[in-house]
């Protein structure tokens, strides 16, 4: 089994906990002895405490690292967290690329690596956070050099670059390393576009020499339980933003977007998800947003929704609100 939740307490990591791993998102500095969770510099906007998001599983936990990587797994899933610090890249001779590519593109590649070596070859979700994530350095936006870096690995990994890909975010933090977690499991998961967007694989290159590479959710059966993760969805319709300037409307429009994913994987995979049935994280731009999101998704989803707010930068400058999900 596989339960996803988000909550302010730090769960126990012991072997027998079954937890997989997580993420913390806190404005605070990382927690010392929470090796098992991510941080993401984000500061919670809902409440006055860190939001920490776990991944439990059940059964014995094993742990391991390879390379920058940390990861813990039991016979189904495996949860990693890898860190970089881009900066040992800054002498690289430019052909080579920026070191936020470099960066991701070999954090990538030792995901796919340690994945293969340990059997667990097929990844549900991706977790890519980043710093200044909308700041052009070589003249190029960083969420850009990061989808070069990213492209780049899959196809030498030999990952599909188009089609049955995994579901992802990608978000600007305050600050700290390019943080990348990942759940993969022993099994395919089906991965769901959204019949109202181009897939983020065929986006037009205006938004970058390389496009982004990700599924907009995807259904996964382990153990005899069905996963549902939604990659973060915003108000983007066809490939362009929507709503310019407007949060209340791109948050109308990233429901909409969301409605459409799971009207899709119901039809893809006979799941029944509604959007009542999803846990939330809604990451806002604009800390004094809250208020007016908050209140468009607890109207439209009904009120009592359970989503976590927090503060972050979205990866195209005029997208203003994203949202993601999970029911497990
Ligand atoms: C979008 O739909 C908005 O680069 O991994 C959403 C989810 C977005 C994942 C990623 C980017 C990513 O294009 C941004």
């Amino acid at each position: 089994m596989l339960n996803v939740s988000y909550g302010s307490a730090l769960p126990d990591e012991g072997q027998d906990s079954g937890l997989l791993g997580g993420l913390i998102f806190s404005a605070l500095p990382p927690i010392a002895d929470a090796p098992a969770f991510a941080h993401i510099a984000m500061a919670r906007l809902d409440q006055d405490a860190l939001l920490c998001e776990s991944l439990h599983g059940n059964g014995v936990i094993r742990t391991g690292q390879l390379n920058d990587i940390h990861y813990r797994f039991n016979d189904h899933l495996l949860f990693g967290i890898v860190t970089i610090d881009e900066t040992l890249f800054a002498g690289t001779p430019k052909q080579e690329g920026t070191p936020l590519q470099i960066a991701t593109r070999q954090a990538y590649r030792h995901i796919f690596s340690l994945l293969h070596a340990q059997g667990f070859p097929y990844v549900l979700r991706f977790w890519n956070y980043m710093a200044d994530i909308n700041a052009v350095t070589d003249d190029l936006e960083r969420y850009r050099q990061f989808n070069l870096g990213r492209q780049q690995a899959f196809a030498e990994s030999g990952q599909a670059v188009a089609g049955n890909v995994p579901a992802a975010c990608a978000l600007g933090t305050a600050s700290g390393p390019l943080t990348i977690t990942f759940l993969a499991g022993r099994q395919p998961s089906v991965a769901i576009e959204n019949p109202r967007q181009i897939s983020a694989y065929d986006y037009p290159e205006q938004y970058g020499p390389r496009s982004p590479l990700f599924s907009r959710a995807s259904v996964a059966t382990v153990d005899q339980q069905r996963i549902f993760l939604l990659s973060g969805t915003a108000s983007i319709v066809g490939h362009e933003t929507r709503h310019t300037g407007d949060v209340a409307a791109q948050t109308t429009e990233s429901l909409a977007n969301i409605a459409a994913v799971l009207t899709e994987a119901n039809l893809k995979t006979n799941a029944q998800c509604a959007l009542q049935a999803l846990d939330y994280i809604v990451y806002i731009r604009h800390a004094e947003d809250i208020a007016q999101v908050r209140q468009i998704i607890e109207q439209q989803v009904g009120p009592a929704v359970r989503a976590a707010y927090v503060q972050a930068d979205i990866c195209r400058a005029d997208l203003l609100v994203e949202i993601e999900g999970s029911a497990a």
